[in-house]
């Protein structure tokens, strides 16, 4: 019993000893608990909160509260993107497509009743680039769904687009085999024709996803839009469509389209 009286205080001196400062064992005691998959998000100088709302994500009766922070460099740039759930970071995105801007949106895309949080960023570039990472929100780890890596430069070797005369343009995938023949609307080139023969491919990075259930089987799919550019960048000439599906815990690209700038689809080849 007296081993046991002296232990207590005894341990607690040598703890006070080692610490240094009694200032140093106040902010240990206020740091919040963290359990061994959650991390405490801590606000430092260099981090914005850039949007903040509450939904339920739990399953219980009060909200949660989500907060989207930028950790920024000295001159403003985003160098990561942090979701925060009720002060524990849900996910930390530092990898390439960063943007300029982010905003994160919730949908059930799966079906389950349970929303996914949905993180966008956009460019501020006039491409009007955008990117978007979907995450469960069930669980500890958010489990990634959905992500995209794109060139935000015109890959080339990858694309090839010809002028083939009287108004038409043959287009090319070399990665996919996917070909097409897009018409062009004459009425648009009076005056500059002869700048047709100069168009190469310039296909715009993603600018755009549409999450819409096509198939109807209670799950969203998400398709992808890229700009087919013809002789100057405010001319659109044809939309590049990839259709993603959920297969298990992922989103897989099954179908690219080629589509008019009217979107009426003119090919598509299957991906998987
Ligand atoms: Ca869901
Ligand atoms: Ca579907």
């Amino acid at each position: 019993m007296r081993k046991a009286f002296w232990g207590l205080p005894v341990a607690l001196i040598v703890l006070w000893l080692l610490s240094g400062c009694t200032d140093t064992l106040h902010k240990q005691r206020a740091a919040p608990l963290q359990g061994p998959a959650q991390t405490a998000f801590t606000i430092n100088n260099n981090t914005a909160l850039i949007q903040s709302l509450e939904i339920n994500l739990t399953g219980k009766q009060s909200k949660d509260k989500v907060s989207l922070y930028a950790e920024q460099s000295t001159d403003g740039l985003p160098l990561a993107w942090y979701l925060v759930v009720n002060g524990l970071a849900k996910v930390k995105l530092t990898a390439e497509d960063l943007y300029s801007f982010a905003e994160v949106r919730f949908a059930d895309l799966d079906g389950d009743g349970r929303a996914e949080a949905l993180l966008f960023r956009q460019s501020s570039g006039s491409a009007g680039a955008r990117g978007l990472n979907i995450y469960q929100t069930a669980g500890q780890h958010w489990q990634e769904l959905f992500s995209v890596n794109q060139d935000t430069v015109t890959n080339d070797k990858r694309y090839a687009v010809t002028y083939i005369g009287n108004y038409c343009v043959a287009f090319e995938d070399k990665e996919t085999g996917l070909t097409g023949i897009i018409r062009l609307n004459e009425s648009r080139y009076r005056g500059s024709e002869h700048m047709l023969p100069d168009i190469t491919a310039w296909i715009d990075p993603i600018i755009d996803y549409s999450l819409a259930d096509y198939n109807q089987d209670g799950i969203k799919e998400i398709v992808t839009i890229q700009r087919v550019i013809g002789i100057a960048h405010a001319d659109t000439i044809g939309l590049l469509k990839t259709t993603y599906q959920l297969k298990g815990n992922r989103y897989q690209a099954v179908t690219l389209t080629l589509c008019d700038s009217n979107d009426t689809p003119l090919a598509e080849v299957k991906l998987i």
